[in-house]
This record gives structure tokens, sequence and C-alpha cells, in this order.
């Protein structure tokens, strides 16, 4: 029932970490409504604790919530209103990174960014208010330190504090009324959906408990959630607990599409590995690398270049789960926050005249093999992948007869079945700057229209 992204029957999500709210509002207009995407994960768009480190204040700030008042770094409650309108106009929903597994971590108090006053110490949130009683202690915690320390133990993983941070106590009727009256809030300014942050901290019967007073859609529907829970089969906790509240990340995905795309392309054909306790299709939520892995080592990313490419574009023409694509600022400090001004506030995404993005913002999702990917992952939903085939450094296969996909580690020209009809359609990739033109028998000569940008996909609807 929390599986439907209420987008068209769209299939790509874009996150555009630690964007402003009037800039994403921008770029649904410019760009994710024209080139079909679903929609947008933001950044956690509740009052968060502020923390200055080294005269910069960290990303991750943002995942210490004081309250659910709808002030950021972001922006405000009427520029996220405007944004979710303006985005829903042009077809692109919102998810909003739901950060409801804890407060502030201890040790801190002050001033959020919305003006509340808080005291982790003495579990004081006054903004929402949460009181020491609404939160887990040391009598629910198996743990000596009062840490999440022992992943072989569901007590010890949900009900210690994460990384010292204060956590719920989401069996209470009173905190999952706060928790929701988050969501309904959200949902009531069109809000369609939510990533729920650490999922794998929280019980799914509390889960349960709170998706079941979160409102439906205005316009009719449940909403969409999709849930972190990191699961290597390592652990106690498995994603198939969360299968019937939604969508759940599947990081054993992250892992095999980097080995994939990095060496032997042949080996994606091998992705979805049942075997290893992955989620079936219809339950995974896919990605290349998400905020917290491109920090660390794991992960193909943006620095990576031509493998990281490979990988997104491969993740978007493939049939395994449903796919959110990064979106990026530079960084080489792991805790380094946006690109920001001298008072704090986050820079405004420049967009250059060749379409990329300028002022510190990466912007993947407007490479070329990446951002005109949605569109034929939305042309092809539900069918099968086909004459899957690795020859020569080049990997292709058709998806069902509704489109045709082909990348390389080089440049290639090659004469293979599309598995299409006949007919001249435009390469995607190149933005129909060249056109690939399929015989009677299904096959065509097919080479890249930019040397550099080894990828080449076209699709039959629409595609001509
Ligand atoms: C998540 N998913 O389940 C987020 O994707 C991840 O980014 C969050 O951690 C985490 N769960 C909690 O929401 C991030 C940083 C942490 C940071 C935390 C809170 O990766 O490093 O912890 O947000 O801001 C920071 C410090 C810790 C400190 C803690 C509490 O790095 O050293 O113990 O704050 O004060
Ligand atoms: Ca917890």
């Amino acid at each position: 029932p929390y599986h439907d992204p209420h987008c068209g029957g769209k299939q790509v999500i874009v996150h555009l970490f630690e964007w402003k709210w009037t800039d994403i509002a921008k770029e649904c207009e410019r760009f994710l409504g024209p080139k079909g995407f679903c929609g947008v994960q933001v950044s956690p768009p509740m009052e968060h604790a502020m923390i200055t480190t080294d005269g910069d204040r960290p990303w991750w700030e943002r995942y210490q919530p004081i309250s659910y008042k709808l002030t950021s770094r972001s922006g405000n409650e009427a520029q996220l209103k405007d944004m979710v309108q303006r985005c829903k106009a042009v077809g692109v929903r919102v998810y909003v990174d739901a950060v409801v597994n804890h407060m502030a971590g201890l040790g801190r108090k002050g001033v959020g960014t919305a003006g509340s006053t808080f005291d982790s110490d003495a579990r004081d949130f006054p903004g929402v208010p949460y009181t020491k009683d609404n939160f887990n202690d040391r009598s629910d915690c198996p743990s000596h330190d009062g840490n999440v320390n022992n992943y072989g133990d569901p007590k010890n993983v949900r009900n210690c504090y994460l990384v010292g941070l204060t956590d719920l106590d989401a069996s209470q009727e009173y905190v999952r009324d706060k928790i929701s009256g988050y969501f309904n809030h959200l949902i009531s300014l069109g809000v369609a959906g939510f990533r729920v942050d650490a999922a794998k901290h929280m019980w799914p019967k509390d889960l349960e408990g709170i998706l079941a007073k979160t409102h439906d859609l205005p316009e009719g529907g449940r909403p969409f959630f999709y849930h972190e829970v990191i699961d290597r089969n390592d652990g106690a906790i498995k994603v198939n607990e969360y299968f019937h509240l939604g969508y759940v990340t599947e990081f054993r995905y992250m892992q095999k599409v980097r080995e994939g795309a990095s060496g032997d392309l042949g080996r994606l054909g091998a992705v979805y590995d049942p075997g290893w306790g992955m989620a079936p299709p219809d339950q995974a939520f896919v990605f290349v690398d998400n905020h917290d892995t491109q920090r660390g080592n794991e992960a193909l990313t943006y620095k990576n270049g031509a493998e990281y490419k490979r990988a997104v574009a491969f993740t978007l023409a493939y049939n395994y789960g449903f796919t959110r694509v990064m979106s990026s600022y530079y960084f080489t400090d792991n805790s380094a926050g946006p690109p920001r001004n001298a008072d704090m506030s986050a820079k405004d995404v420049i967009i250059k005249a060749d379409g990329t993005c300028d002022n510190g913002w990466v912007c993947e999702h407007r490479w070329k093999s990446i951002g005109n990917m949605a569109m034929f992952r939305n042309a092809v939903t539900g069918t099968s992948v086909d004459n899957f085939k690795y020859e020569n450094g080049v990997l292709s296969f058709n998806r069902g007869n509704k489109g045709f996909f082909a990348m390389g580690s080089n440049p290639f020209s090659i004469s293979v079945n599309t598995g299409l009809p006949a007919g001249e359609y435009c390469d995607l990739i190149s933005e129909c700057a060249q056109k690939i033109r399929v015989d009677g028998s299904g096959h065509a000569q097919v080479s890249p229209k930019d040397p550099t940008d080894p990828f080449v996909a076209i699709i039959t609807q629409g595609g001509n």
C-alpha cells in the first residue's frame, strides 16, 4: 500500500542533497519535469541543530532534529510549500527525508534553526514538545554504554542511542502522534512520500503505528515510503521485516553494481542475487551511492567519473528495483556542508550555458548519460531484459520491444540485434543529435555520438 510514488508511473527519483527549496523549485520547472523525473528527495526540512566545527556547518547537523517546525538550512515553510506546489505542477513529486528515530545528540544544547531551545542531556525539546519520558533510557537498552553497538541484537539496534543521538520511544502513542503529525503537515502541503532515516533502528511495529496515523494524500492514495535499512545479510535486522511498510534500501545492490561497473561489465547481469537475501525487484530501492556512502570507500561516486556513469546509466537501463540518482556538491572534507556564502547560507545552484552546474554543485543528474536515462526507464517499465550481451568490451541489451541500451568502457561501433521493430529512433544520450536505424530483422549499427561518453539508448515510444 505504501509503494506508489504518485508520479504518474514515472520511475526515477533524484536526491538533491542540501539544495535550497528555491533552487529545487526552479530545477523541477527547467529540468526535472521536462526530463521525466518522478520526484526529488529533499534534505530533512525540520528544525535542526546548528553545529559549528572548524568554522563550518557540517551537512550532518540536519540529522539532529530539534522540532518539526519547517525551518532548516534549505529554507522556511513558505519556500517549502512553494517548491512542493511548483514541482507538482510540472509532474514532479517531493519526498521528504524523515529523521524520526531520534532527536539531537547527547551533550548538545542551545537553539535550533527555527529558534526553539533544546537540551539533549535533559531530553528536553520544547519545540515539539518532547520530554525525558518520551525517550528510551538505559532500562530499555541492553548495551553497556547506552549506544548501539551490537548489530546481532534487535533490542540493542533499536532501543540504544545511534552515535549518541537521543532515541525516541515510538511505542508511545504520544510519540507516534507527534511523528505522524509531522508527516500529515507535510502531506497537507503536497508532499507525496518519505524516506525514513535510520528505519533499521526503529521497530517495524512502531512504524506500523505511525503509518496507521498518517493521512492519505489530498488527491487520494497512501503516501510513498522507503525505509533506510542497511542489510548485508550480516546482522539480526533483515529488509523483509519492512516490506509491508514500503520499499527498502538495498545496499547489496550498491556493492554489486560497483563490482560490475568497475571491471567485467558482464557481471552486471548478476546484480540481483536473491541467494544473498536481496529484496525482490518490487521491494528494492536502489542507488549507486547515497550521501553517506559517497563519503566512504564502498561506493562509486562522481569522483570515479566514467565508471560512475556506467553504474548509474546501467541502473536506470536495467529492471531491478525503484531507482534514485544522487546529486551532490564537490567535497574533500567528509563533514563539509554545502557550498556556502559568508553568512553560512547555501550558495545558489548556477546553471551554465552547456547545462552543467556551477558554484560548487556537481549535478550528476544533469550528466547526459544519467539525466537522459530517466526517459528510458519510464518508457520500458514492466518489460524484461533480453539479449543481454557482453562482447568486446560492450554491454548491450534490450527491454522487451520497447528500448535498447548499450555501453562500453571505450568508444565502440557494433552491429547488433536490438529486438526492436524497424524504424529510426532518437539516441536519447545525445538528445537526438543522432538517430539509430533499425532494419526489418531488428539489427542496427550502433555507436555513441560522443566517443568520450560511450552510451547509446533508444526507445520506440515517443522516441523518433
Ligand atoms: C542515517 N541513516 O540511517 C543518515 O543517512 C546518516 O547520514 C546519519 O548520520 C544517521 N542515519 C543518523 O541520522 C549522520 C552522520 C553522523 C552524525 C549524524 C548526526 O553520518 O556522523 O553524527 O548524522 O548528526 C554526528 C557526529 C557523531 C556524534 C553524533 C551525535 O559525527 O560523532 O556522535 O553527531 O552528536
Ligand atoms: Ca531507535
